[in-house]
């Protein structure tokens, strides 16, 4: 029986360990999940805590995958992803961590449940969400919250900057 695709956006980061190697084996490691096809993925950027000031800088990516997966599937496959990364979870709001993956937008729902919210509730206002998935997704419309490119003009850069091409 053929299962409907739908296209998902993930927003990567990491302030500790090595941000960039965790970045990209978390790429790799979503991208061979069964059900799961990776559509494009953005530069790495460097972004200044958002939070408690007395931690590491981040490094934040955003990716588009289509999958046949539902969002809780999807979710829970992310979430055993930063458990292997070494993620430890220790409650502290907007802590240091070694690998965050958080799911932003699952095709065009608004899901309101107690274990996820999509689109991401801080989407609109985290220049290291932003700019990266304007990167790959320029013409994208957030569901409730308007068009992408009218939020990033909104968003201050905070001196995110492009660390990597890959
Ligand atoms: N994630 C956080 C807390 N603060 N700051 C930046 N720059 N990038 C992040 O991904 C980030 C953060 C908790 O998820
Ligand atoms: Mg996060
Ligand atoms: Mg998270």
């Amino acid at each position: 029986m053929p299962f409907d695709k739908t296209a998902a956006y993930i927003g990567l980061g990491a302030n500790l360990g090595d941000p960039i190697e965790t970045i990209k084996s978390a790429r790799s490691a979503i991208s061979k999940i069964e059900g799961i096809r990776e559509l494009a993925f953005s530069s790495l950027y460097r972004s200044a805590p958002m939070g408690p000031g007395d931690q590491p800088d981040y490094i934040n990516a955003v990716m588009s995958v289509e999958t046949t997966l539902g969002p809780l599937e999807l979710l829970r496959k992310l979430q055993a992803i930063e458990t292997a990364h070494g993620r430890v979870r220790k409650g502290e709001r907007w802590g240091p961590r070694t690998l965050d993956l958080d799911l932003l937008l699952y095709g065009r729902e608004i899901i309101a449940s107690e274990v996820l919210t999509v689109p991401h509730p801080g989407i609109a206002d985290r220049e290291f969400v932003l700019y990266p998935l304007e990167e790959i997704a320029p013409e994208l419309e957030i569901p409730g919250k308007g068009r992408l490119a009218d939020l990033v003009r909104k968003c201050p850069q905070r001196g995110l900057r492009v660390i990597e091409h890959v």
